[in-house]
């Protein structure tokens, strides 16, 4: 069985960047499919488990989650996949028969888990490996890889005539913050919204917003350069904590919106924004949703006394979509006009320019980077 030689970008130790190398990507096993990636794109879950602040952020290992591609080669027993089929990785998967599967309340398949969060293929092992060395797979995906090996059950078929380049942030950001609002908040008409951090995750909560008819949309973000675009995708209001230097933030917002948020969203990853998300919502019904993935050892905390006024706080994974059923829908909703994926694009680069795609998404002055990896 032929074993690929291909170039991906490997992680070898927490804190270092990327180095571009050859390595040797292993035939998909049972249940598997090794797949050409086309495009990809960084999440700041990449960047942030590259830090080595993420507990299940294996080294040696292939990041990154967002991508699309090619089948290239089917292990046995995959019935839902073949060869050609264009496809997008995902870190969510749906077995469709283990109990979070059976349950309308959840996303969160469990089937191959424990593994994925181990950075191996189910099986315990792993198809990728380099200078004699083992690499750990990353999140069931590893897409900063020419191939990549993912289990059938973390792959959804898609539009054979979408392009890869755009379709590839269906992976995580943007389905993410879309569905948080859909699906884990189901934000009605008329409603008033609070989104914190103006990223491709935020600016995909403003997308969900605008799609529930929200009255008002009020977007947070510490960079005064993100207003601009929290606006063009349909924000009302720019808060930016800096110029209200003798406020605290919650009360700002509470001001603002006459008694606090029907719905909060948190899509930074501080735990501090956390608290404020929750206490600028509305006594009695306001509901804030934590999307944004906090440091290991992080803790959230308020008064108890918040909760019991009525206030809901939630968290809200892949945005609560069922991932291989409701991938393709959000590709064709996509192809339709009927949903925003090239506003999202600020840089594109070729393969080698990987590190470039972080430094930008560190600045804080990109929304999402395309990487080309075939380039
Ligand atoms: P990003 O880095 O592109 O955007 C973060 C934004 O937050 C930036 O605009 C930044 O200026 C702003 N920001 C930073 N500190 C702030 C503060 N104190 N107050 C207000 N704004 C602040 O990130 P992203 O890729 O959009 O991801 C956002 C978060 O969501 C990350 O924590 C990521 O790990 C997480 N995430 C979670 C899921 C999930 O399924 N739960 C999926 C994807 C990403
Ligand atoms: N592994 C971390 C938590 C990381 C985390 O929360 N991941 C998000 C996806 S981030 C995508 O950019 C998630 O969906 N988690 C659900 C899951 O099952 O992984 C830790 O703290 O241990
Ligand atoms: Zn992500």
């Amino acid at each position: 069985m032929p074993v690929i030689a291909c170039r991906a970008a490997v992680c070898w130790e927490a804190g270092s960047r990327l180095q571009i190398e050859t390595i040797e990507v292993a035939p998909p096993k049972e249940g598997e499919v090794r797949i050409k990636i086309v495009s990809t794109s960084v999440c700041h879950t990449d960047e942030y488990t590259r830090t080595g602040k993420d507990p299940e952020g294996v080294f040696p290992c292939v990041l990154g989650h967002e991508g699309a591609g090619i089948v290239e080669m089917v292990g046995k027993k995959v019935a839902s996949l073949e060869v050609g089929d264009h496809v997008i990785p995902l870190y969510t998967p749906q077995c469709k028969a283990c109990k979070f599967c059976r349950s309308e309340k959840t996303n969160l398949c469990s089937k191959i888990r424990e593994m994925q969060g181990k950075g191996l293929m189910p099986d315990g092992t792993s198809r990728f490996r380099c200078r004699g060395k083992m690499l750990h797979h990353f999140m069931g995906c590893s897409t900063f890889s020419e191939y990549t090996v993912c289990a059938e059950i973390s792959v959804a078929k898609v539009n054979n005539s979408a392009p890869f380049n755009r379709i590839c942030l269906l992976g995580c950001g943007i389905t993410t913050g879309y569905g948080a609002v859909l699906n884990t908040a189901k934000v009605e008409p008329k409603s008033t919204c609070v989104v914190f951090g103006v990223g491709a995750v935020g600016l995909a909560v403003i997308m969900g917003c605008v799609k529930a008819a929200a009255a008002r949309i009020v977007a947070v973000d510490i960079n005064d350069s993100k207003k601009e675009i929290a606006e063009k995708f349909g924000a009302t209001d720019f808060v930016n904590p800096h110029s209200h230097p003798d406020k605290k933030l919650k009360d700002v917002l509470i001001e603002l919106l006459d008694g606090g948020a029907d719905y909060s969203f948190e899509c930074v990853g501080n735990v501090e924004l956390m608290r404020t998300a929750l206490e600028c919502c509305h006594k009695g019904w306001g509901q804030s949703v934590i999307i944004g993935v906090a440091a290991a050892g992080e803790e959230i905390s308020t008064r108890p006394f918040q909760l019991v006024t009525g206030r809901v706080w939630k968290g809200s994974a892949f945005g609560g979509f069922k991932s291989r059923d409701s991938v393709p829908k959000l590709v064709d909703e996509y192809m339709d006009g009927q949903l925003k994926i090239d506003e999202f694009v600020t840089h594109e680069f070729g393969f080698q320019d990987i590190n470039k795609a972080f430094d930008v998404a560190r600045d804080g002055g990109a929304i999402r980077c395309i990487v080309n990896v075939q380039q």
